[in-house]
């Protein structure tokens, strides 16, 4: 029998034998002691090797795997405030010196993602992982309580959702197909058999440039809506951000505090969140001098700077038909705008999410893809579905890896991720 790190910090008592396993976290020498901090899954220990033990301890190097038995002891000075002094090593694998140390980890940002296979054992990956793991389940969670079915969708695909210029080919026997951007089409097709549909799954864009919140694969958590239109989407949206959020809250309150996180400016995260006209958006930029007129698109300095003037998530909404993809409904009191929503989140971090109501008319549907110059035979049967039986419906993507960079308040969307993919990096 084994016991974590955090069973023996949170359970064992003063004089217990227990025996436990992980790596070398830190090692450090004392007198004739030697004091290691064991790190495994859920947290680090510190070990005391004294005597011989202590000549054995000397030789660990940092990350090398260790098993051994000790005795609990209470040391208000330890990290904790417990201790196990080690009255046995039962097995160890020393290994080759560790490569990564704090200063290089400090200097060289890149140097970290081209040793990412060993930088996730740190303790900010440790704790990011830990938060995103928790962000995931409360996803499945909150879909499931809320009645949607969960279902998967192709990776291959012929056409584009999201616009042509981010389209990865895959050569596909003689042909070239794509790698999907969106699940959104055919979970659009899914709600014709199951009414309300979700999916999580990895996205791809070919997108060009590097920058905080861009990566070439992501996740991507999506929803579809029969006999819905853009007010359930808003609804839907703010009820799933403020479950995930309040799940961090309640389960990942130390790894929130080892990645140095406000906690309060999350608890602040509750519904219903301000519905911001793309129009009033636009009068707020430019009252803090942006040059932007009504049409132009929003990109991340926009967003940002939009954002200072809320605490909470908003849903920004009735985006211009130019600067939305073909598939949005426009409103009919309205037709130069689209039934679209964003979901923008404070602190500067922006878009997390986008969606709203679709074109449910055959005949609308065929005359706007014509009108965005692209060729309805590329979407026959995407149009088929509005051939039998279509209902008005809506839905929307959640990007995770921007949802989990923002809980954790991180720099860069990249430290969201284990392995990330931009566009120079596909190893490790
Ligand atoms: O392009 S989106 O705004 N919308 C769609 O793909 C819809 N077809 C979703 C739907 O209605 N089912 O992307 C949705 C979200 C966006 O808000 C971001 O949070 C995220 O997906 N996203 C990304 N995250 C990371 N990297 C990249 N390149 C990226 N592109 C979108």
């Amino acid at each position: 029998m084994f016991q974590t790190t955090r069973e023996i910090l949170q359970s064992a008592d003063e004089g217990d034998l227990v025996r436990l396993r992980g790596w070398v976290y830190r090692k450090r020498e004392f007198r004739d002691k030697i004091f290691i901090m064991l790190r495994d899954s859920e947290g680090v220990v510190q070990l005391v090797f004294s005597g011989q033990l202590a000549e054995d301890a000397r030789k660990l190097n940092i990350e090398s795997s260790i098993i051994v038995e000790g005795i609990v002891k209470v040391e208000p000075r330890a990290p904790g405030g417990k201790e196990v002094h080690v009255t046995r090593i039962l097995w160890s694998y020393i290994g080759e010196p560790f490569p990564i140390n704090v200063s290089a980890a400090q200097a060289d940002s890149e140097y970290l993602l081209d040793v990412r296979h060993l930088w996730i054992r740190s303790r900010k990956m440790w704790a990011m992982l830990r938060i995103r793991h928790t962000v995931f389940n409360a996803i499945h969670e909150y879909f499931r309580m809320n009645g949607f079915y969960e279902v998967q969708c192709p990776i291959f695909v012929s056409a584009a959702v999201e616009g042509g210029a981010t389209l990865f080919p895959v050569k596909y026997f003689d042909r070239t197909v794509y790698l999907t951007q969106s699940a959104q089409f055919y979970l659009e097709a899914l709600i014709f058999s199951l009414e309300k549909v979700y999916t999580v799954a990895p996205s791809f864009r070919a997108e060009p440039s590097r920058t905080r919140r861009h990566l070439t694969e992501f996740w991507h958590a999506e929803a579809e809506m029969a006999w819905s239109n853009m007010y359930d989407v808003m609804k839907i949206s703010e009820g799933l951000i403020c479950h995930i959020v309040r799940r961090v809250l309640d389960e990942r309150l130390e790894e929130l505090s080892i990645l140095g996180r406000d906690v309060e400016k999350l608890e602040k995260v509750r519904p219903p969140f301000p519905r911001v006209l793309y129009d009033e958006a636009i009068e707020i930029l430019k009252k803090k001098g942006l040059n932007v007129e009504w049409g132009s698109d929003l990109g991340a300095d926009e967003e940002r700077i939009l954002m200072q003037e809320f605490e909470t998530p908003i849903h920004l909404y009735g985006f211009p038909e130019q600067i939305k993809a073909f598939y949005h409904k426009n409103d009919p009191q309205d037709p130069k705008r689209t039934l679209s929503v964003d979901v923008l989140a404070p602190e500067g971090y922006g878009e997390i999410i986008g969606g709203g109501e679709r074109i449910e008319d055959p005949n609308q549907l065929i005359e706007k893809i014509k009108r965005f110059g692209l060729d309805p035979k590329d979407y026959d049967w995407y149009i088929d579905l509005r051939r039998y039986g279509s209902v008005p419906h809506a839905g929307f993507g959640l990007g995770v890896d921007r949802l989990v960079m923002w809980i954790c308040g991180l720099d860069h969307i990249r430290d969201a991720v284990p392995f990330p993919r931009d566009i120079r990096r596909v190893a490790p």
